[in-house]
């Protein structure tokens, strides 16, 4: 049996139950004043991209933990990426890592994909690990290095990714750096930013008109003392000297603990500069933990403050919102298809929040009502109209169920057990 079929089997078995719910959840909608065709349709709409490089087990500097059936190189990948979106409907494109996931032929795995129903949302490049054949080390940076030559095959680098990228259809470089320092001294904060400012803008130069550049922020990690890019501030201030099509990138696991992330949402939004998102989660540092797992409320918070922006028109082009986990003990298709249905549900659950009502409150200073509206909508279990939404653009009331009913692992772990995955050294 197909994909398609075994979910249509696995829908039909609950079919009964899941009515019952909706049935009950769009009454109490309904009642509440909500629009929920309306809803359906935004939910449907919401898309986020699937990382090539979560396909496989991550691990850590300790170990790693394969398991069954991983893909063996990216055109694996494509097929798994595929059994995501057929499940959660919300997944049609890729972020895609290079080197780590270079295709050899741009254009075959630009078809394979095709015929896969996917695209290519932004291009990663990596200048923070040496590559074999290299000339140069990125031991002591890569943009920010005191050595030009060194500088010059990292914006190299780069420009091949957006080279890469244009075959493949995306319209988007990501650029994170480890650039940094691990002790005082090493390095002069000032001249390190300005040598990566003036990389980044050949990197700018040499973009297609249509695309966009995403400086990504860190606080530490590998670099234990000082970052160059390591905060908000110093994305922003990247952006805006760059220019109109440069913007900032939003890693949630890139910041210190209790930082208030959706208040620097806001403040990029009034900047005109969020570009983008890296949804995950995380307890402690940049943990890559499944999105949702740690700090639900957090990231209901962060979808309130991108669907006001949405609602007051206060972007020109909406983030790209892209997924940065490392799945080192869950199976890796599982865990997206379950951070695909957070993502789903959290955003659904912010479309919730009536914002007059909230303004309102706001302006009367009734700060019990004012936090009242937001603790309705994140408290109600919207799982129902999400599931909803998928059934009807032919995806699963529940995707996990449904990719465990069609056995996809055992058959990989056949199918693919000549040869086995290797892993990004740095996951
Ligand atoms: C970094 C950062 C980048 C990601 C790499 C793997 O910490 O989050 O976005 O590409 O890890
Ligand atoms: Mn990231
Ligand atoms: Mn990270």
């Amino acid at each position: 049996m197909n994909l398609a079929d075994i979910t249509a089997k696995d829908n039909a078995s609950r079919q009964n139950s899941h009515n019952e719910d909706l049935n009950a959840l769009k009454a109490r909608l309904e009642r509440e004043g909500h629009d929920v065709d309306a809803l359906l349709r935004q939910i449907q709409a919401f898309e986020v991209a699937v990382p090539s490089w979560a396909l496989g087990t991550g691990g850590t500097r300790f170990g790693r933990f394969p398991g069954m059936g991983e893909p063996r190189n990216v055109f694996e990948k494509m097929d798994d990426i595929s059994v995501i979106q057929a499940l959660t409907r919300g997944t049609p494109k890729v972020s895609l890592h290079i080197p780590w996931d270079e295709p050899q032929d741009p254009a075959a795995l630009r078809d394979h994909a095709a015929e896969c129903g996917l695209g290519f949302d932004a291009v990663n490049s990596n200048t923070f690990q040496d590559q074999p054949g290299a000339h140069y080390s990125y031991k002591f940076g890569s943009f920010s290095h005191v050595d030009a030559a060194v500088r010059d095959q990292a914006i190299e680098h780069a420009c091949h990714v957006v080279d890469v990228g244009k075959t493949l259809g995306s319209t988007e470089i990501t650029v994170w750096l480890a650039d940094g320092s691990n002790y005082p001294g090493q390095m002069s904060l000032r001249k390190s930013f300005q040598r990566v400012l003036s990389g980044l803008q050949q990197v700018y130069k040499h973009m297609p008109s249509d695309w966009r550049l995403f400086t990504e922020h860190k606080p530490y990690e590998p670099a234990f003392y000082a970052t160059v890019v390591q905060d908000w501030g110093s994305s922003l201030m990247l952006a805006q000297a760059l220019g109109e099509r440069a913007a900032c990138l939003v890693d949630l696991g890139h910041h210190l603990p209790n930082t208030n992330i959706e208040m620097i949402v806001a403040r990029l939004v009034e900047a005109g500069k969020l570009g983008g998102f890296h949804f995950n989660d995380s307890k402690y540092g940049d943990d890559d933990l499944t999105t949702g797992s740690i700090k639900p409320y957090q990231l209901f918070l962060v979808f309130h403050e991108l669907v006001e922006a949405a609602r007051s028109k206060a972007w020109s082009s909406a983030p790209a919102y892209m997924i940065d986990q490392s799945h080192n003990v869950k199976d890796p298709i599982e865990a997206l298809l379950q951070t695909v249905m957070t993502l789903q549900a959290t955003y659904a659950r912010a479309l919730l929040v009536p914002s007059d009502a909230l303004a309102a409150y706001q302006e009367e200073n009734d700060v019990m009502m004012a936090e009242q509206t937001l603790r309705n909508a994140y408290e109600t279990d919207i799982r129902p109209l999400v599931a909803e939404a998928r059934r009807l653009a032919g995806g699963a009331i529940d995707p996990i169920h449904a990719f465990r009913r069609s056995d996809y692992r055992e058959k990989m772990g056949m199918a693919r057990e000549q040869g086995s995955y290797t892993p990004p050294a740095s996951l």
